[in-house]
Order: C-alpha cells, then structure tokens, then sequence
C-alpha cells in the first residue's frame, strides 16, 4: 500500500491528485476461496478484516452487488452508543464503541470518531422510569451514563424547547458522555484498506444470486460474474439477509423496512451533542460541514425499497421542529432510504447455522453502523474457529427455538 508524505500531498492538491494510487484494489473474483463474505458494507468490511488481521485467514473475497459502503453503512446518521439494556447487548455494544475510541490509529484512517455526547429524551413518566433503568444497569456494567434534569439539558442544547406548555414536556434525559458520531464512508473505507493491505479480494459489481450446498454443508456461489467455490461463506447483506438466507435454504426471523434520513442547509454551529427523541420519533445531531442530521421512525410497512415514504418524513419532521422550535425555517438539501432488517426482540444475529459452512450475521436493525468494530471482530473470531466468541455467542439464531430472547425495543430508540 503506498503511503503519503506531507510533500506528496501537497504536490497531490496541486495536481489534481494524477499521482494518487487507489486505496485498494478493485479484484477479479477468483474460482475459489477458504471464506466468501456477501455484502462489503461495514460489518461485512469489519470481518474480513480482522479474519486477516487477527487469524491470518488471508485467502477471502468480499462479494459485493453494488459499490462498497453503498447499502445502510453509508446511508445511516451515524450515532454511536452503548446505552442498551442486558447485559449481553452492552458488552457487544461497549465493545465496538471502546474499540471506535482507537480505530482511527489502528487502521491508520481518520474515521472522525467523535464523542461529543449522546442525550436521549425523556418525554413521558413510563420513559423517565426506563431510562433510569437502563442508566443504572449500564453503570453496573461500566459504562459511563448517568440521568439529567432539565437544567443541564438547557445547558447542554441550548436550542432545545423546555417549555411546559407542548405537547410532550421534556422532563429529563439519559446521557452518554462518550457516545457519538463518527464519518460512516470512512468506517467503510478504513476497513476496505486495511483488508485489503492484508491481501482480501474486494469484489465490486458482483451480485451473490445462489448458494451452492452439497449434503448439509455449502460448497459455493452463484454470481453475475460465474460461480466461485469456497468452504466457508458468511452471510452479512443486511436489509437483503433473507433473500441471500433462502438461496441457501434457511428461512430468517427477519422483516426489512425503509429507515430514512434527512440534511438540512448548512448552518453555523447550534448543537454540539446528538440529541434523540424518541417518544416524538425524532433526533438531529450537526455535521462538520454544518448540515443539521435528522431522522425518526421507521415505515410501518416491509418493503424493499431505498427511499421511504414521505408521511414518515413529515413526522419526523413535525417532532423536530416542536423538539428544535429554531429549525422551523430551515431548507433540507437531501433525503434518503436505507432497508434495514428487524428481528422480533430488536437484537442482532451473528451466528453459525445448521448449514455447515454457512454463517450470517444480520439484524442490526436501524442500530447496526455503532457496532461495526466489535461484530467484525466476534464474527470473524467465530468464523475461524468454527464456533461461536462468546460475546456473540447470546445472540445466535437458535435463541429463536429456545426462548431466549434478548429484548432491546426500549434501547434500540427512536427508529421503532
Ligand atoms: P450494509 O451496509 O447494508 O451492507 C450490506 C451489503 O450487502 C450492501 O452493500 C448490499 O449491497 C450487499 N448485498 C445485499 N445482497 C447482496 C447480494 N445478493 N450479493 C452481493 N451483495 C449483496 N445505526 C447506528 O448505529 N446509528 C445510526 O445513527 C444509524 N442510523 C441509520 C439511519 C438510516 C437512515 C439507516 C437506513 C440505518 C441507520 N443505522 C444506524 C443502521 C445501520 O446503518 C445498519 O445497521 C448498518 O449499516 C448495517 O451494516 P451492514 O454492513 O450489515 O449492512
Ligand atoms: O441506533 O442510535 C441509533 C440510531 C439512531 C438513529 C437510527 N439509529
């Protein structure tokens, strides 16, 4: 990989960057691998790099149908948070966002990891009392939250509506000192170098139409570039994970809705922490380039589309102008639709299957971009020894069978 000096950078701007090498790779899909990860957005990224990097399983390709980073990874609003509620979630959630704290240097790429605070809103009685819970049970596990009133809300976000008299009074919040944002594409990207640096195929334009199975073990893929033999093939196509599941004859627990997001103009700075509502369905953060960053609820139907429809963008926006009275006149630039897939108790799956070979991990719902690090790092642990890390180990997919549901509607906010 060629790395830069200050020099060559300087001589790349004036240049229009003619010398500039390409961060990685775009490879020719080989006749064959040990493992083929479907789906280059972060987790899938994540897992192929730390196959490599921590246990030298080298001989992978990433099969990707669009452009990588192009599916959720690159579509969400970026929150980073690890305020979930059992204690199973916390540590697969608390270990991605410790290890976001230094992914920058250790993939040698500026994700702009920021952990500029998290407030989540408490608007009703019922969602005071859950979230005093939730602050309680994280702090018994090490993560640092704790409850605020009113006062340090308005002096945290002084653009906030602390009136009495709207139709949901704020009436305190649950705050996450060292939760965050950080630059998705980067995520992407990072992690798209770094695999590649280690000797990964990153297969663009390449779409996963079969899974080939001999006995009960899978033997390979059907693609629109040929077939490809492999002995290990992991599932991470979030939003499409029961359609790549049924080509290899497993049915998923999964339904796909549209989630969808919007950027305002760009303003000078007016909020420096991420702000959820999620009583109102509503929540807005500010990007560097000075964009406001909003989003809500999810479509209340399954579908497959990368838009959304336009009654859950007037909601949203209806919560966050009550929320943020000073937006009221504010243009939005953009709006876009993410298909994310939703498990019945709100919480992933990382898992092998009872195909042998096959593996999936999926289910982030609308909260998977915070736990990209740490689901790459257990998924590829459990690909490699051919048997479940035991952070991921909770959230396999016979938890459906047995009864042992891990429930997170409350924590996974203002999408649901
Ligand atoms: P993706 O990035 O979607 O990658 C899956 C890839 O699989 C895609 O690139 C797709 O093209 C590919 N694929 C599918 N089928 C095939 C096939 N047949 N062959 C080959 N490739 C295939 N999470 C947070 O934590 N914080 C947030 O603030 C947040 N906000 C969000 C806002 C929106 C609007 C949306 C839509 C999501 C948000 N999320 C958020 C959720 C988060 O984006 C996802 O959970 C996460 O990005 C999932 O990552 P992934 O790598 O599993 O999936
Ligand atoms: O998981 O924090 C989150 C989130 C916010 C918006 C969508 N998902």
């Amino acid at each position: 990989m060629k790395r830069y000096s200050f020099l060559s950078l300087a001589r790349n701007a004036v240049n229009y960057h003619k010398d500039w090498g390409q961060a990685w790779r775009n490879a020719e899909p080989r006749s064959e691998y040990d493992v083929i990860i479907i789906g280059a957005g972060g987790h899938g990224l994540a897992t192929a790099y730390y196959l490599a990097k921590e246990h030298k399983v080298t001989n992978v390709a990433v099969i990707e149908k669009g452009w990588l980073g192009g599916g959720n990874t690159g579509r969400n609003t970026t929150i980073v948070r690890s305020n979930y509620l059992q204690d199973e979630s916390v540590a697969i959630y608390e270990l991605a966002r410790s290890l976001y704290e230094t992914l920058s240097q250790e993939l040698n790429f500026n994700i702009m990891f920021s952990p500029r605070g998290v407030l989540m809103l408490c608007q009703t009685e019922h969602e005071l009392r859950a979230f005093k819970r939730t602050a309680h049970a994280n702090r018994l596990s090490g993560v640092d939250a704790r409850m605020i009133d009113r006062a340090e809300i308005k002096r945290l976000v002084p653009i906030i509506n602390d009136r009495d008299d709207c139709r949901y009074p704020i009436l305190g919040a649950y705050y996450q000192p060292r939760g965050g944002t950080a630059r998705h594409d980067a995520v992407a990207w990072g992690y798209a170098r770094g695999a590649d640096d280690r000797g990964v195929d990153i297969v663009q334009n390449c779409a996963v139409t079969g899974i080939n199975r001999e006995g009960g073990r899978v033997t390979g893929v059907e693609t629109s570039r040929g077939p490809i033999r492999a002995k290990k093939i992991a599932v991470v196509a979030a939003g499409n994970t029961s359609v790549v599941m049924d080509m290899a004859g497993v049915s998923m627990p999964i339904e796909s809705v549209a989630l969808q997001a919007l950027v305002s103009e760009p303003i000078k700075p007016v909020i420096d922490v991420v702000v959820m509502a999620n009583t109102v369905h509503g929540y807005m953060s500010q990007s560097d380039k000075g964009e406001l960053v909003i989003g809500g609820g999810a479509d209340e139907y399954n579908n497959y589309t990368q838009r959304g429809s336009f009654p859950a963008v007037e909601h949203t926006v209806t919560a966050l102008v009550e929320t943020f009275p000073i937006i009221s006149r504010l243009r939005m630039m953009r709006q876009w639709g993410g298909i994310v897939d939703m498990t019945g108790d709100r919480s992933p799956i990382i898992s092998k299957t009872d195909v042998q070979g096959l593996f999936v991990n999926c289910g982030w719902g609308t909260g998977g971009f915070k736990s990209i690090p740490g689901s790459g790092f257990v998924f590829a642990d459990t690909i490699a020894n051919d048997r479940p890390h035991p952070i991921a180990e909770p959230f396999g997919l016979n938890r459906f069978a047995e009864g042992r549901l891990i429930n997170e509607s409350i924590s996974a906010a203002v999408a649901h």
